[in-house]
């Protein structure tokens, strides 16, 4: 049987080069000798990172970008089902509005984020990529969210995070916005009265410390 090493270098380099087979049969891997789900998706993300750099320094096109997205997707989807077993399903605690914002569609940290909750326990209302900052307000009013969460990605869509701070106030929403992403930073998540989370795993302790602390 492979090591777990050599399978999550597989992982990673799959994605680094846009192996679809490859992700596949690492994921399968990874199952098949034990490999946490989580260090395997850690390889995963590590790789569309790589693709990232690539792409931003010009030195790989936009289809391989998304080619890469969509390999990096099908293989979350075999480690999907472990990664729920693998957390302690408990009774709904609270529920947890989320969506990435508008202008940006970038959605695979969401989805994460998403598994990681419903497995901590909280009802998870899904909003979807791209969602109108309107969508989160009236979802939260709908389902009277005890928590709000907005995954932002680029630098050009980061600000509507405060939009979506000042848009729920105004609703009279009062549940903490939790944000996250790869454009999100502490300061920013602080200057604008939000709770910064770096990471799926981390994001569920903290919704739970958040639980009850309402605007
Ligand atoms: Co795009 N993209 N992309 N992209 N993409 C970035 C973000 C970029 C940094 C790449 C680069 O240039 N280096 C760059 C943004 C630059 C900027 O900031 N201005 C970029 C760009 C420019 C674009 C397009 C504009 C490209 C184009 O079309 N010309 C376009 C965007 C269009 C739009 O949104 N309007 C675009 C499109 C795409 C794809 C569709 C091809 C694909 C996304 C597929 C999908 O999501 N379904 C894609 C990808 C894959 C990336 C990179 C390479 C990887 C993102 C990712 O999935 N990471 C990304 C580079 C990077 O991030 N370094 C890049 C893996 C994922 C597990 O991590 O999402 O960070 P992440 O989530 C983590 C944590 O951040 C956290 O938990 C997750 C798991 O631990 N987290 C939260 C995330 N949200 C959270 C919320 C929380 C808590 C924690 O609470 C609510």
């Amino acid at each position: 049987m492979a090591d777990k090493q050599s399978i999550l270098n597989e992982l990673e380099n799959s994605i680094k080069q846009l192996q679809q087979e490859a992700a596949v049969e690492g994921a399968k891997k990874a199952l098949v000798a034990g490999v946490s789900p989580v260090e395997a998706i850690d390889a995963l993300s590590r790789g569309i990172r790589e693709v990232g750099e690539k792409y931003a320094k010009k030195e790989m096109f936009v289809v391989e970008l998304i080619f890469a997205a969509s390999i990096m997707e099908e293989a979350i989807k075999l480690l999907e089902p472990e990664l729920k077993r693998s957390k302690e399903k408990r009774h709904s605690t609270a529920n947890f509005v989320l969506g990435t914002v508008a202008g940006d569609i970038h959605d695979i940290g969401k989805n994460l984020v998403k598994i990681m909750l419903e497995a901590g326990g909280f009802e998870v209302h899904d909003i979807g990529k791209d969602a109108p900052t309107e969508n989160f307000v009236s979802k939260a009013m709908e389902v009277g969210a005890q928590l709000v969460g907005a995954s932002s990605l680029m630098t050009t869509t980061v600000s509507v995070q405060k939009e979506l701070v000042d848009a729920l106030r105004a609703g009279g929403v009062k549940a903490p916005l939790m944000v996250g992403g790869a454009a999100v930073t502490e300061e920013w998540a602080k200057e604008i009265g939000a709770v910064y989370s770096t990471d799926a795993g981390s994001a569920v302790p903290l919704a739970k410390s958040l639980l009850g602390k309402g605007a």
